[in-house]
């Protein structure tokens, strides 16, 4: 185990062999990691500090961050990795695209409005969030999967909208499924599952969602005009038509 205590910290050059134990780095703050882990146990982060991976991940045994955040730094450091999020852990992109072997995750992923790509299965449970930002029409968290994608026990999606999306225009693919194969779950904002076609609200903005967009098989997030935008439409369309109807109002007493 690696535990560089409390203050900021860098592991800068040279190889760390674990050999076949599992090498566990503990961050009680910031770590930077520059130098090559090599180990068939597999890494696992712990400690409520931040780790930053530089170098390429080629150890076997996978990946899993336990605590506190791990970030995945510039040329896709994981590329090759099954990362597991666990419920005490983050997974944080940054503000950086990225890819990714495969995920694993029961824990909150901070995808901001970039893009990680997935050459694996992206499989989320119990207890994940999905942190997403909508920067702009063009510029939004997504994830590219080349694989399966299940959402188990319905995980949680939360959008930070950061533009005035246009209704009936913008969407947003947020899950972009290869192949033919059908996304199982679904998202949920709050306590509220969100079913196939089912219109939620994030601040001002309603979003219409489909789990079967774009090929057939991804999910888009559809800008609409709010509820109370609708029915106000619904009742002004109404009115007109009985203003045109010209119809008399007709009371009759009852009893
Ligand atoms: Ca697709
Ligand atoms: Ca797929």
């Amino acid at each position: 185990m690696i535990r560089p205590g409390t203050a900021a910290a860098a592991l800068s050059g040279g190889t760390i062999d674990f050999a076949r134990v599992q090498g566990q780095i503990y961050a009680g703050s910031d770590l930077i990691v520059d130098s090559l882990l090599r180990t068939s146990g597999g890494v696992k982060k712990t400690g409520p500090g931040t780790m930053v991976l530089n170098a390429p991940a080629t150890w076997t045994g996978g990946t899993s961050v336990d605590d506190g955040r791990l970030v995945p730094g510039p040329g896709n450091p994981l590329a090759t990795q099954l990362v597991t999020v666990r419920p005490g852990g983050v997974l944080d992109l940054a503000g950086q695209s990225t890819t990714i072997g495969g995920i694993s995750g029961a824990g909150p992923i901070e995808l901001g409005a970039s893009t990680l790509t997935i050459d694996g299965n992206l499989s989320l449970f119990d207890g994940a969030q999905l942190n997403i930002k909508l920067d702009s029409d063009a510029k939004f968290g997504r994830f590219n999967v080349n694989g399966k994608v299940a959402l188990d026990f319905n995980v949680q999606l939360a959008l930070t909208l950061q533009f005035d999306p246009t209704d009936g225009i913008d969407s947003f693919t947020l899950i972009d499924n290869d192949a033919v194969d059908s996304i199982a779950g679904r998202f949920r904002v709050g306590t509220n599952v969100l079913d196939e076609g089912e219109v939620f609200q994030t601040g001002n903005q309603a979003f219409r969602i489909s789990y079967s967009g774009g090929t057939g098989n991804d999910i888009v997030l559809y800008a609409v005009p709010e509820a109370g935008e609708t029915s106000l439409l619904v009742l002004a369309t109404f009115l007109t038509a009985l203003h045109r109807r010209r119809v008399p109002l007709q009371l009759r007493s009852v009893g």
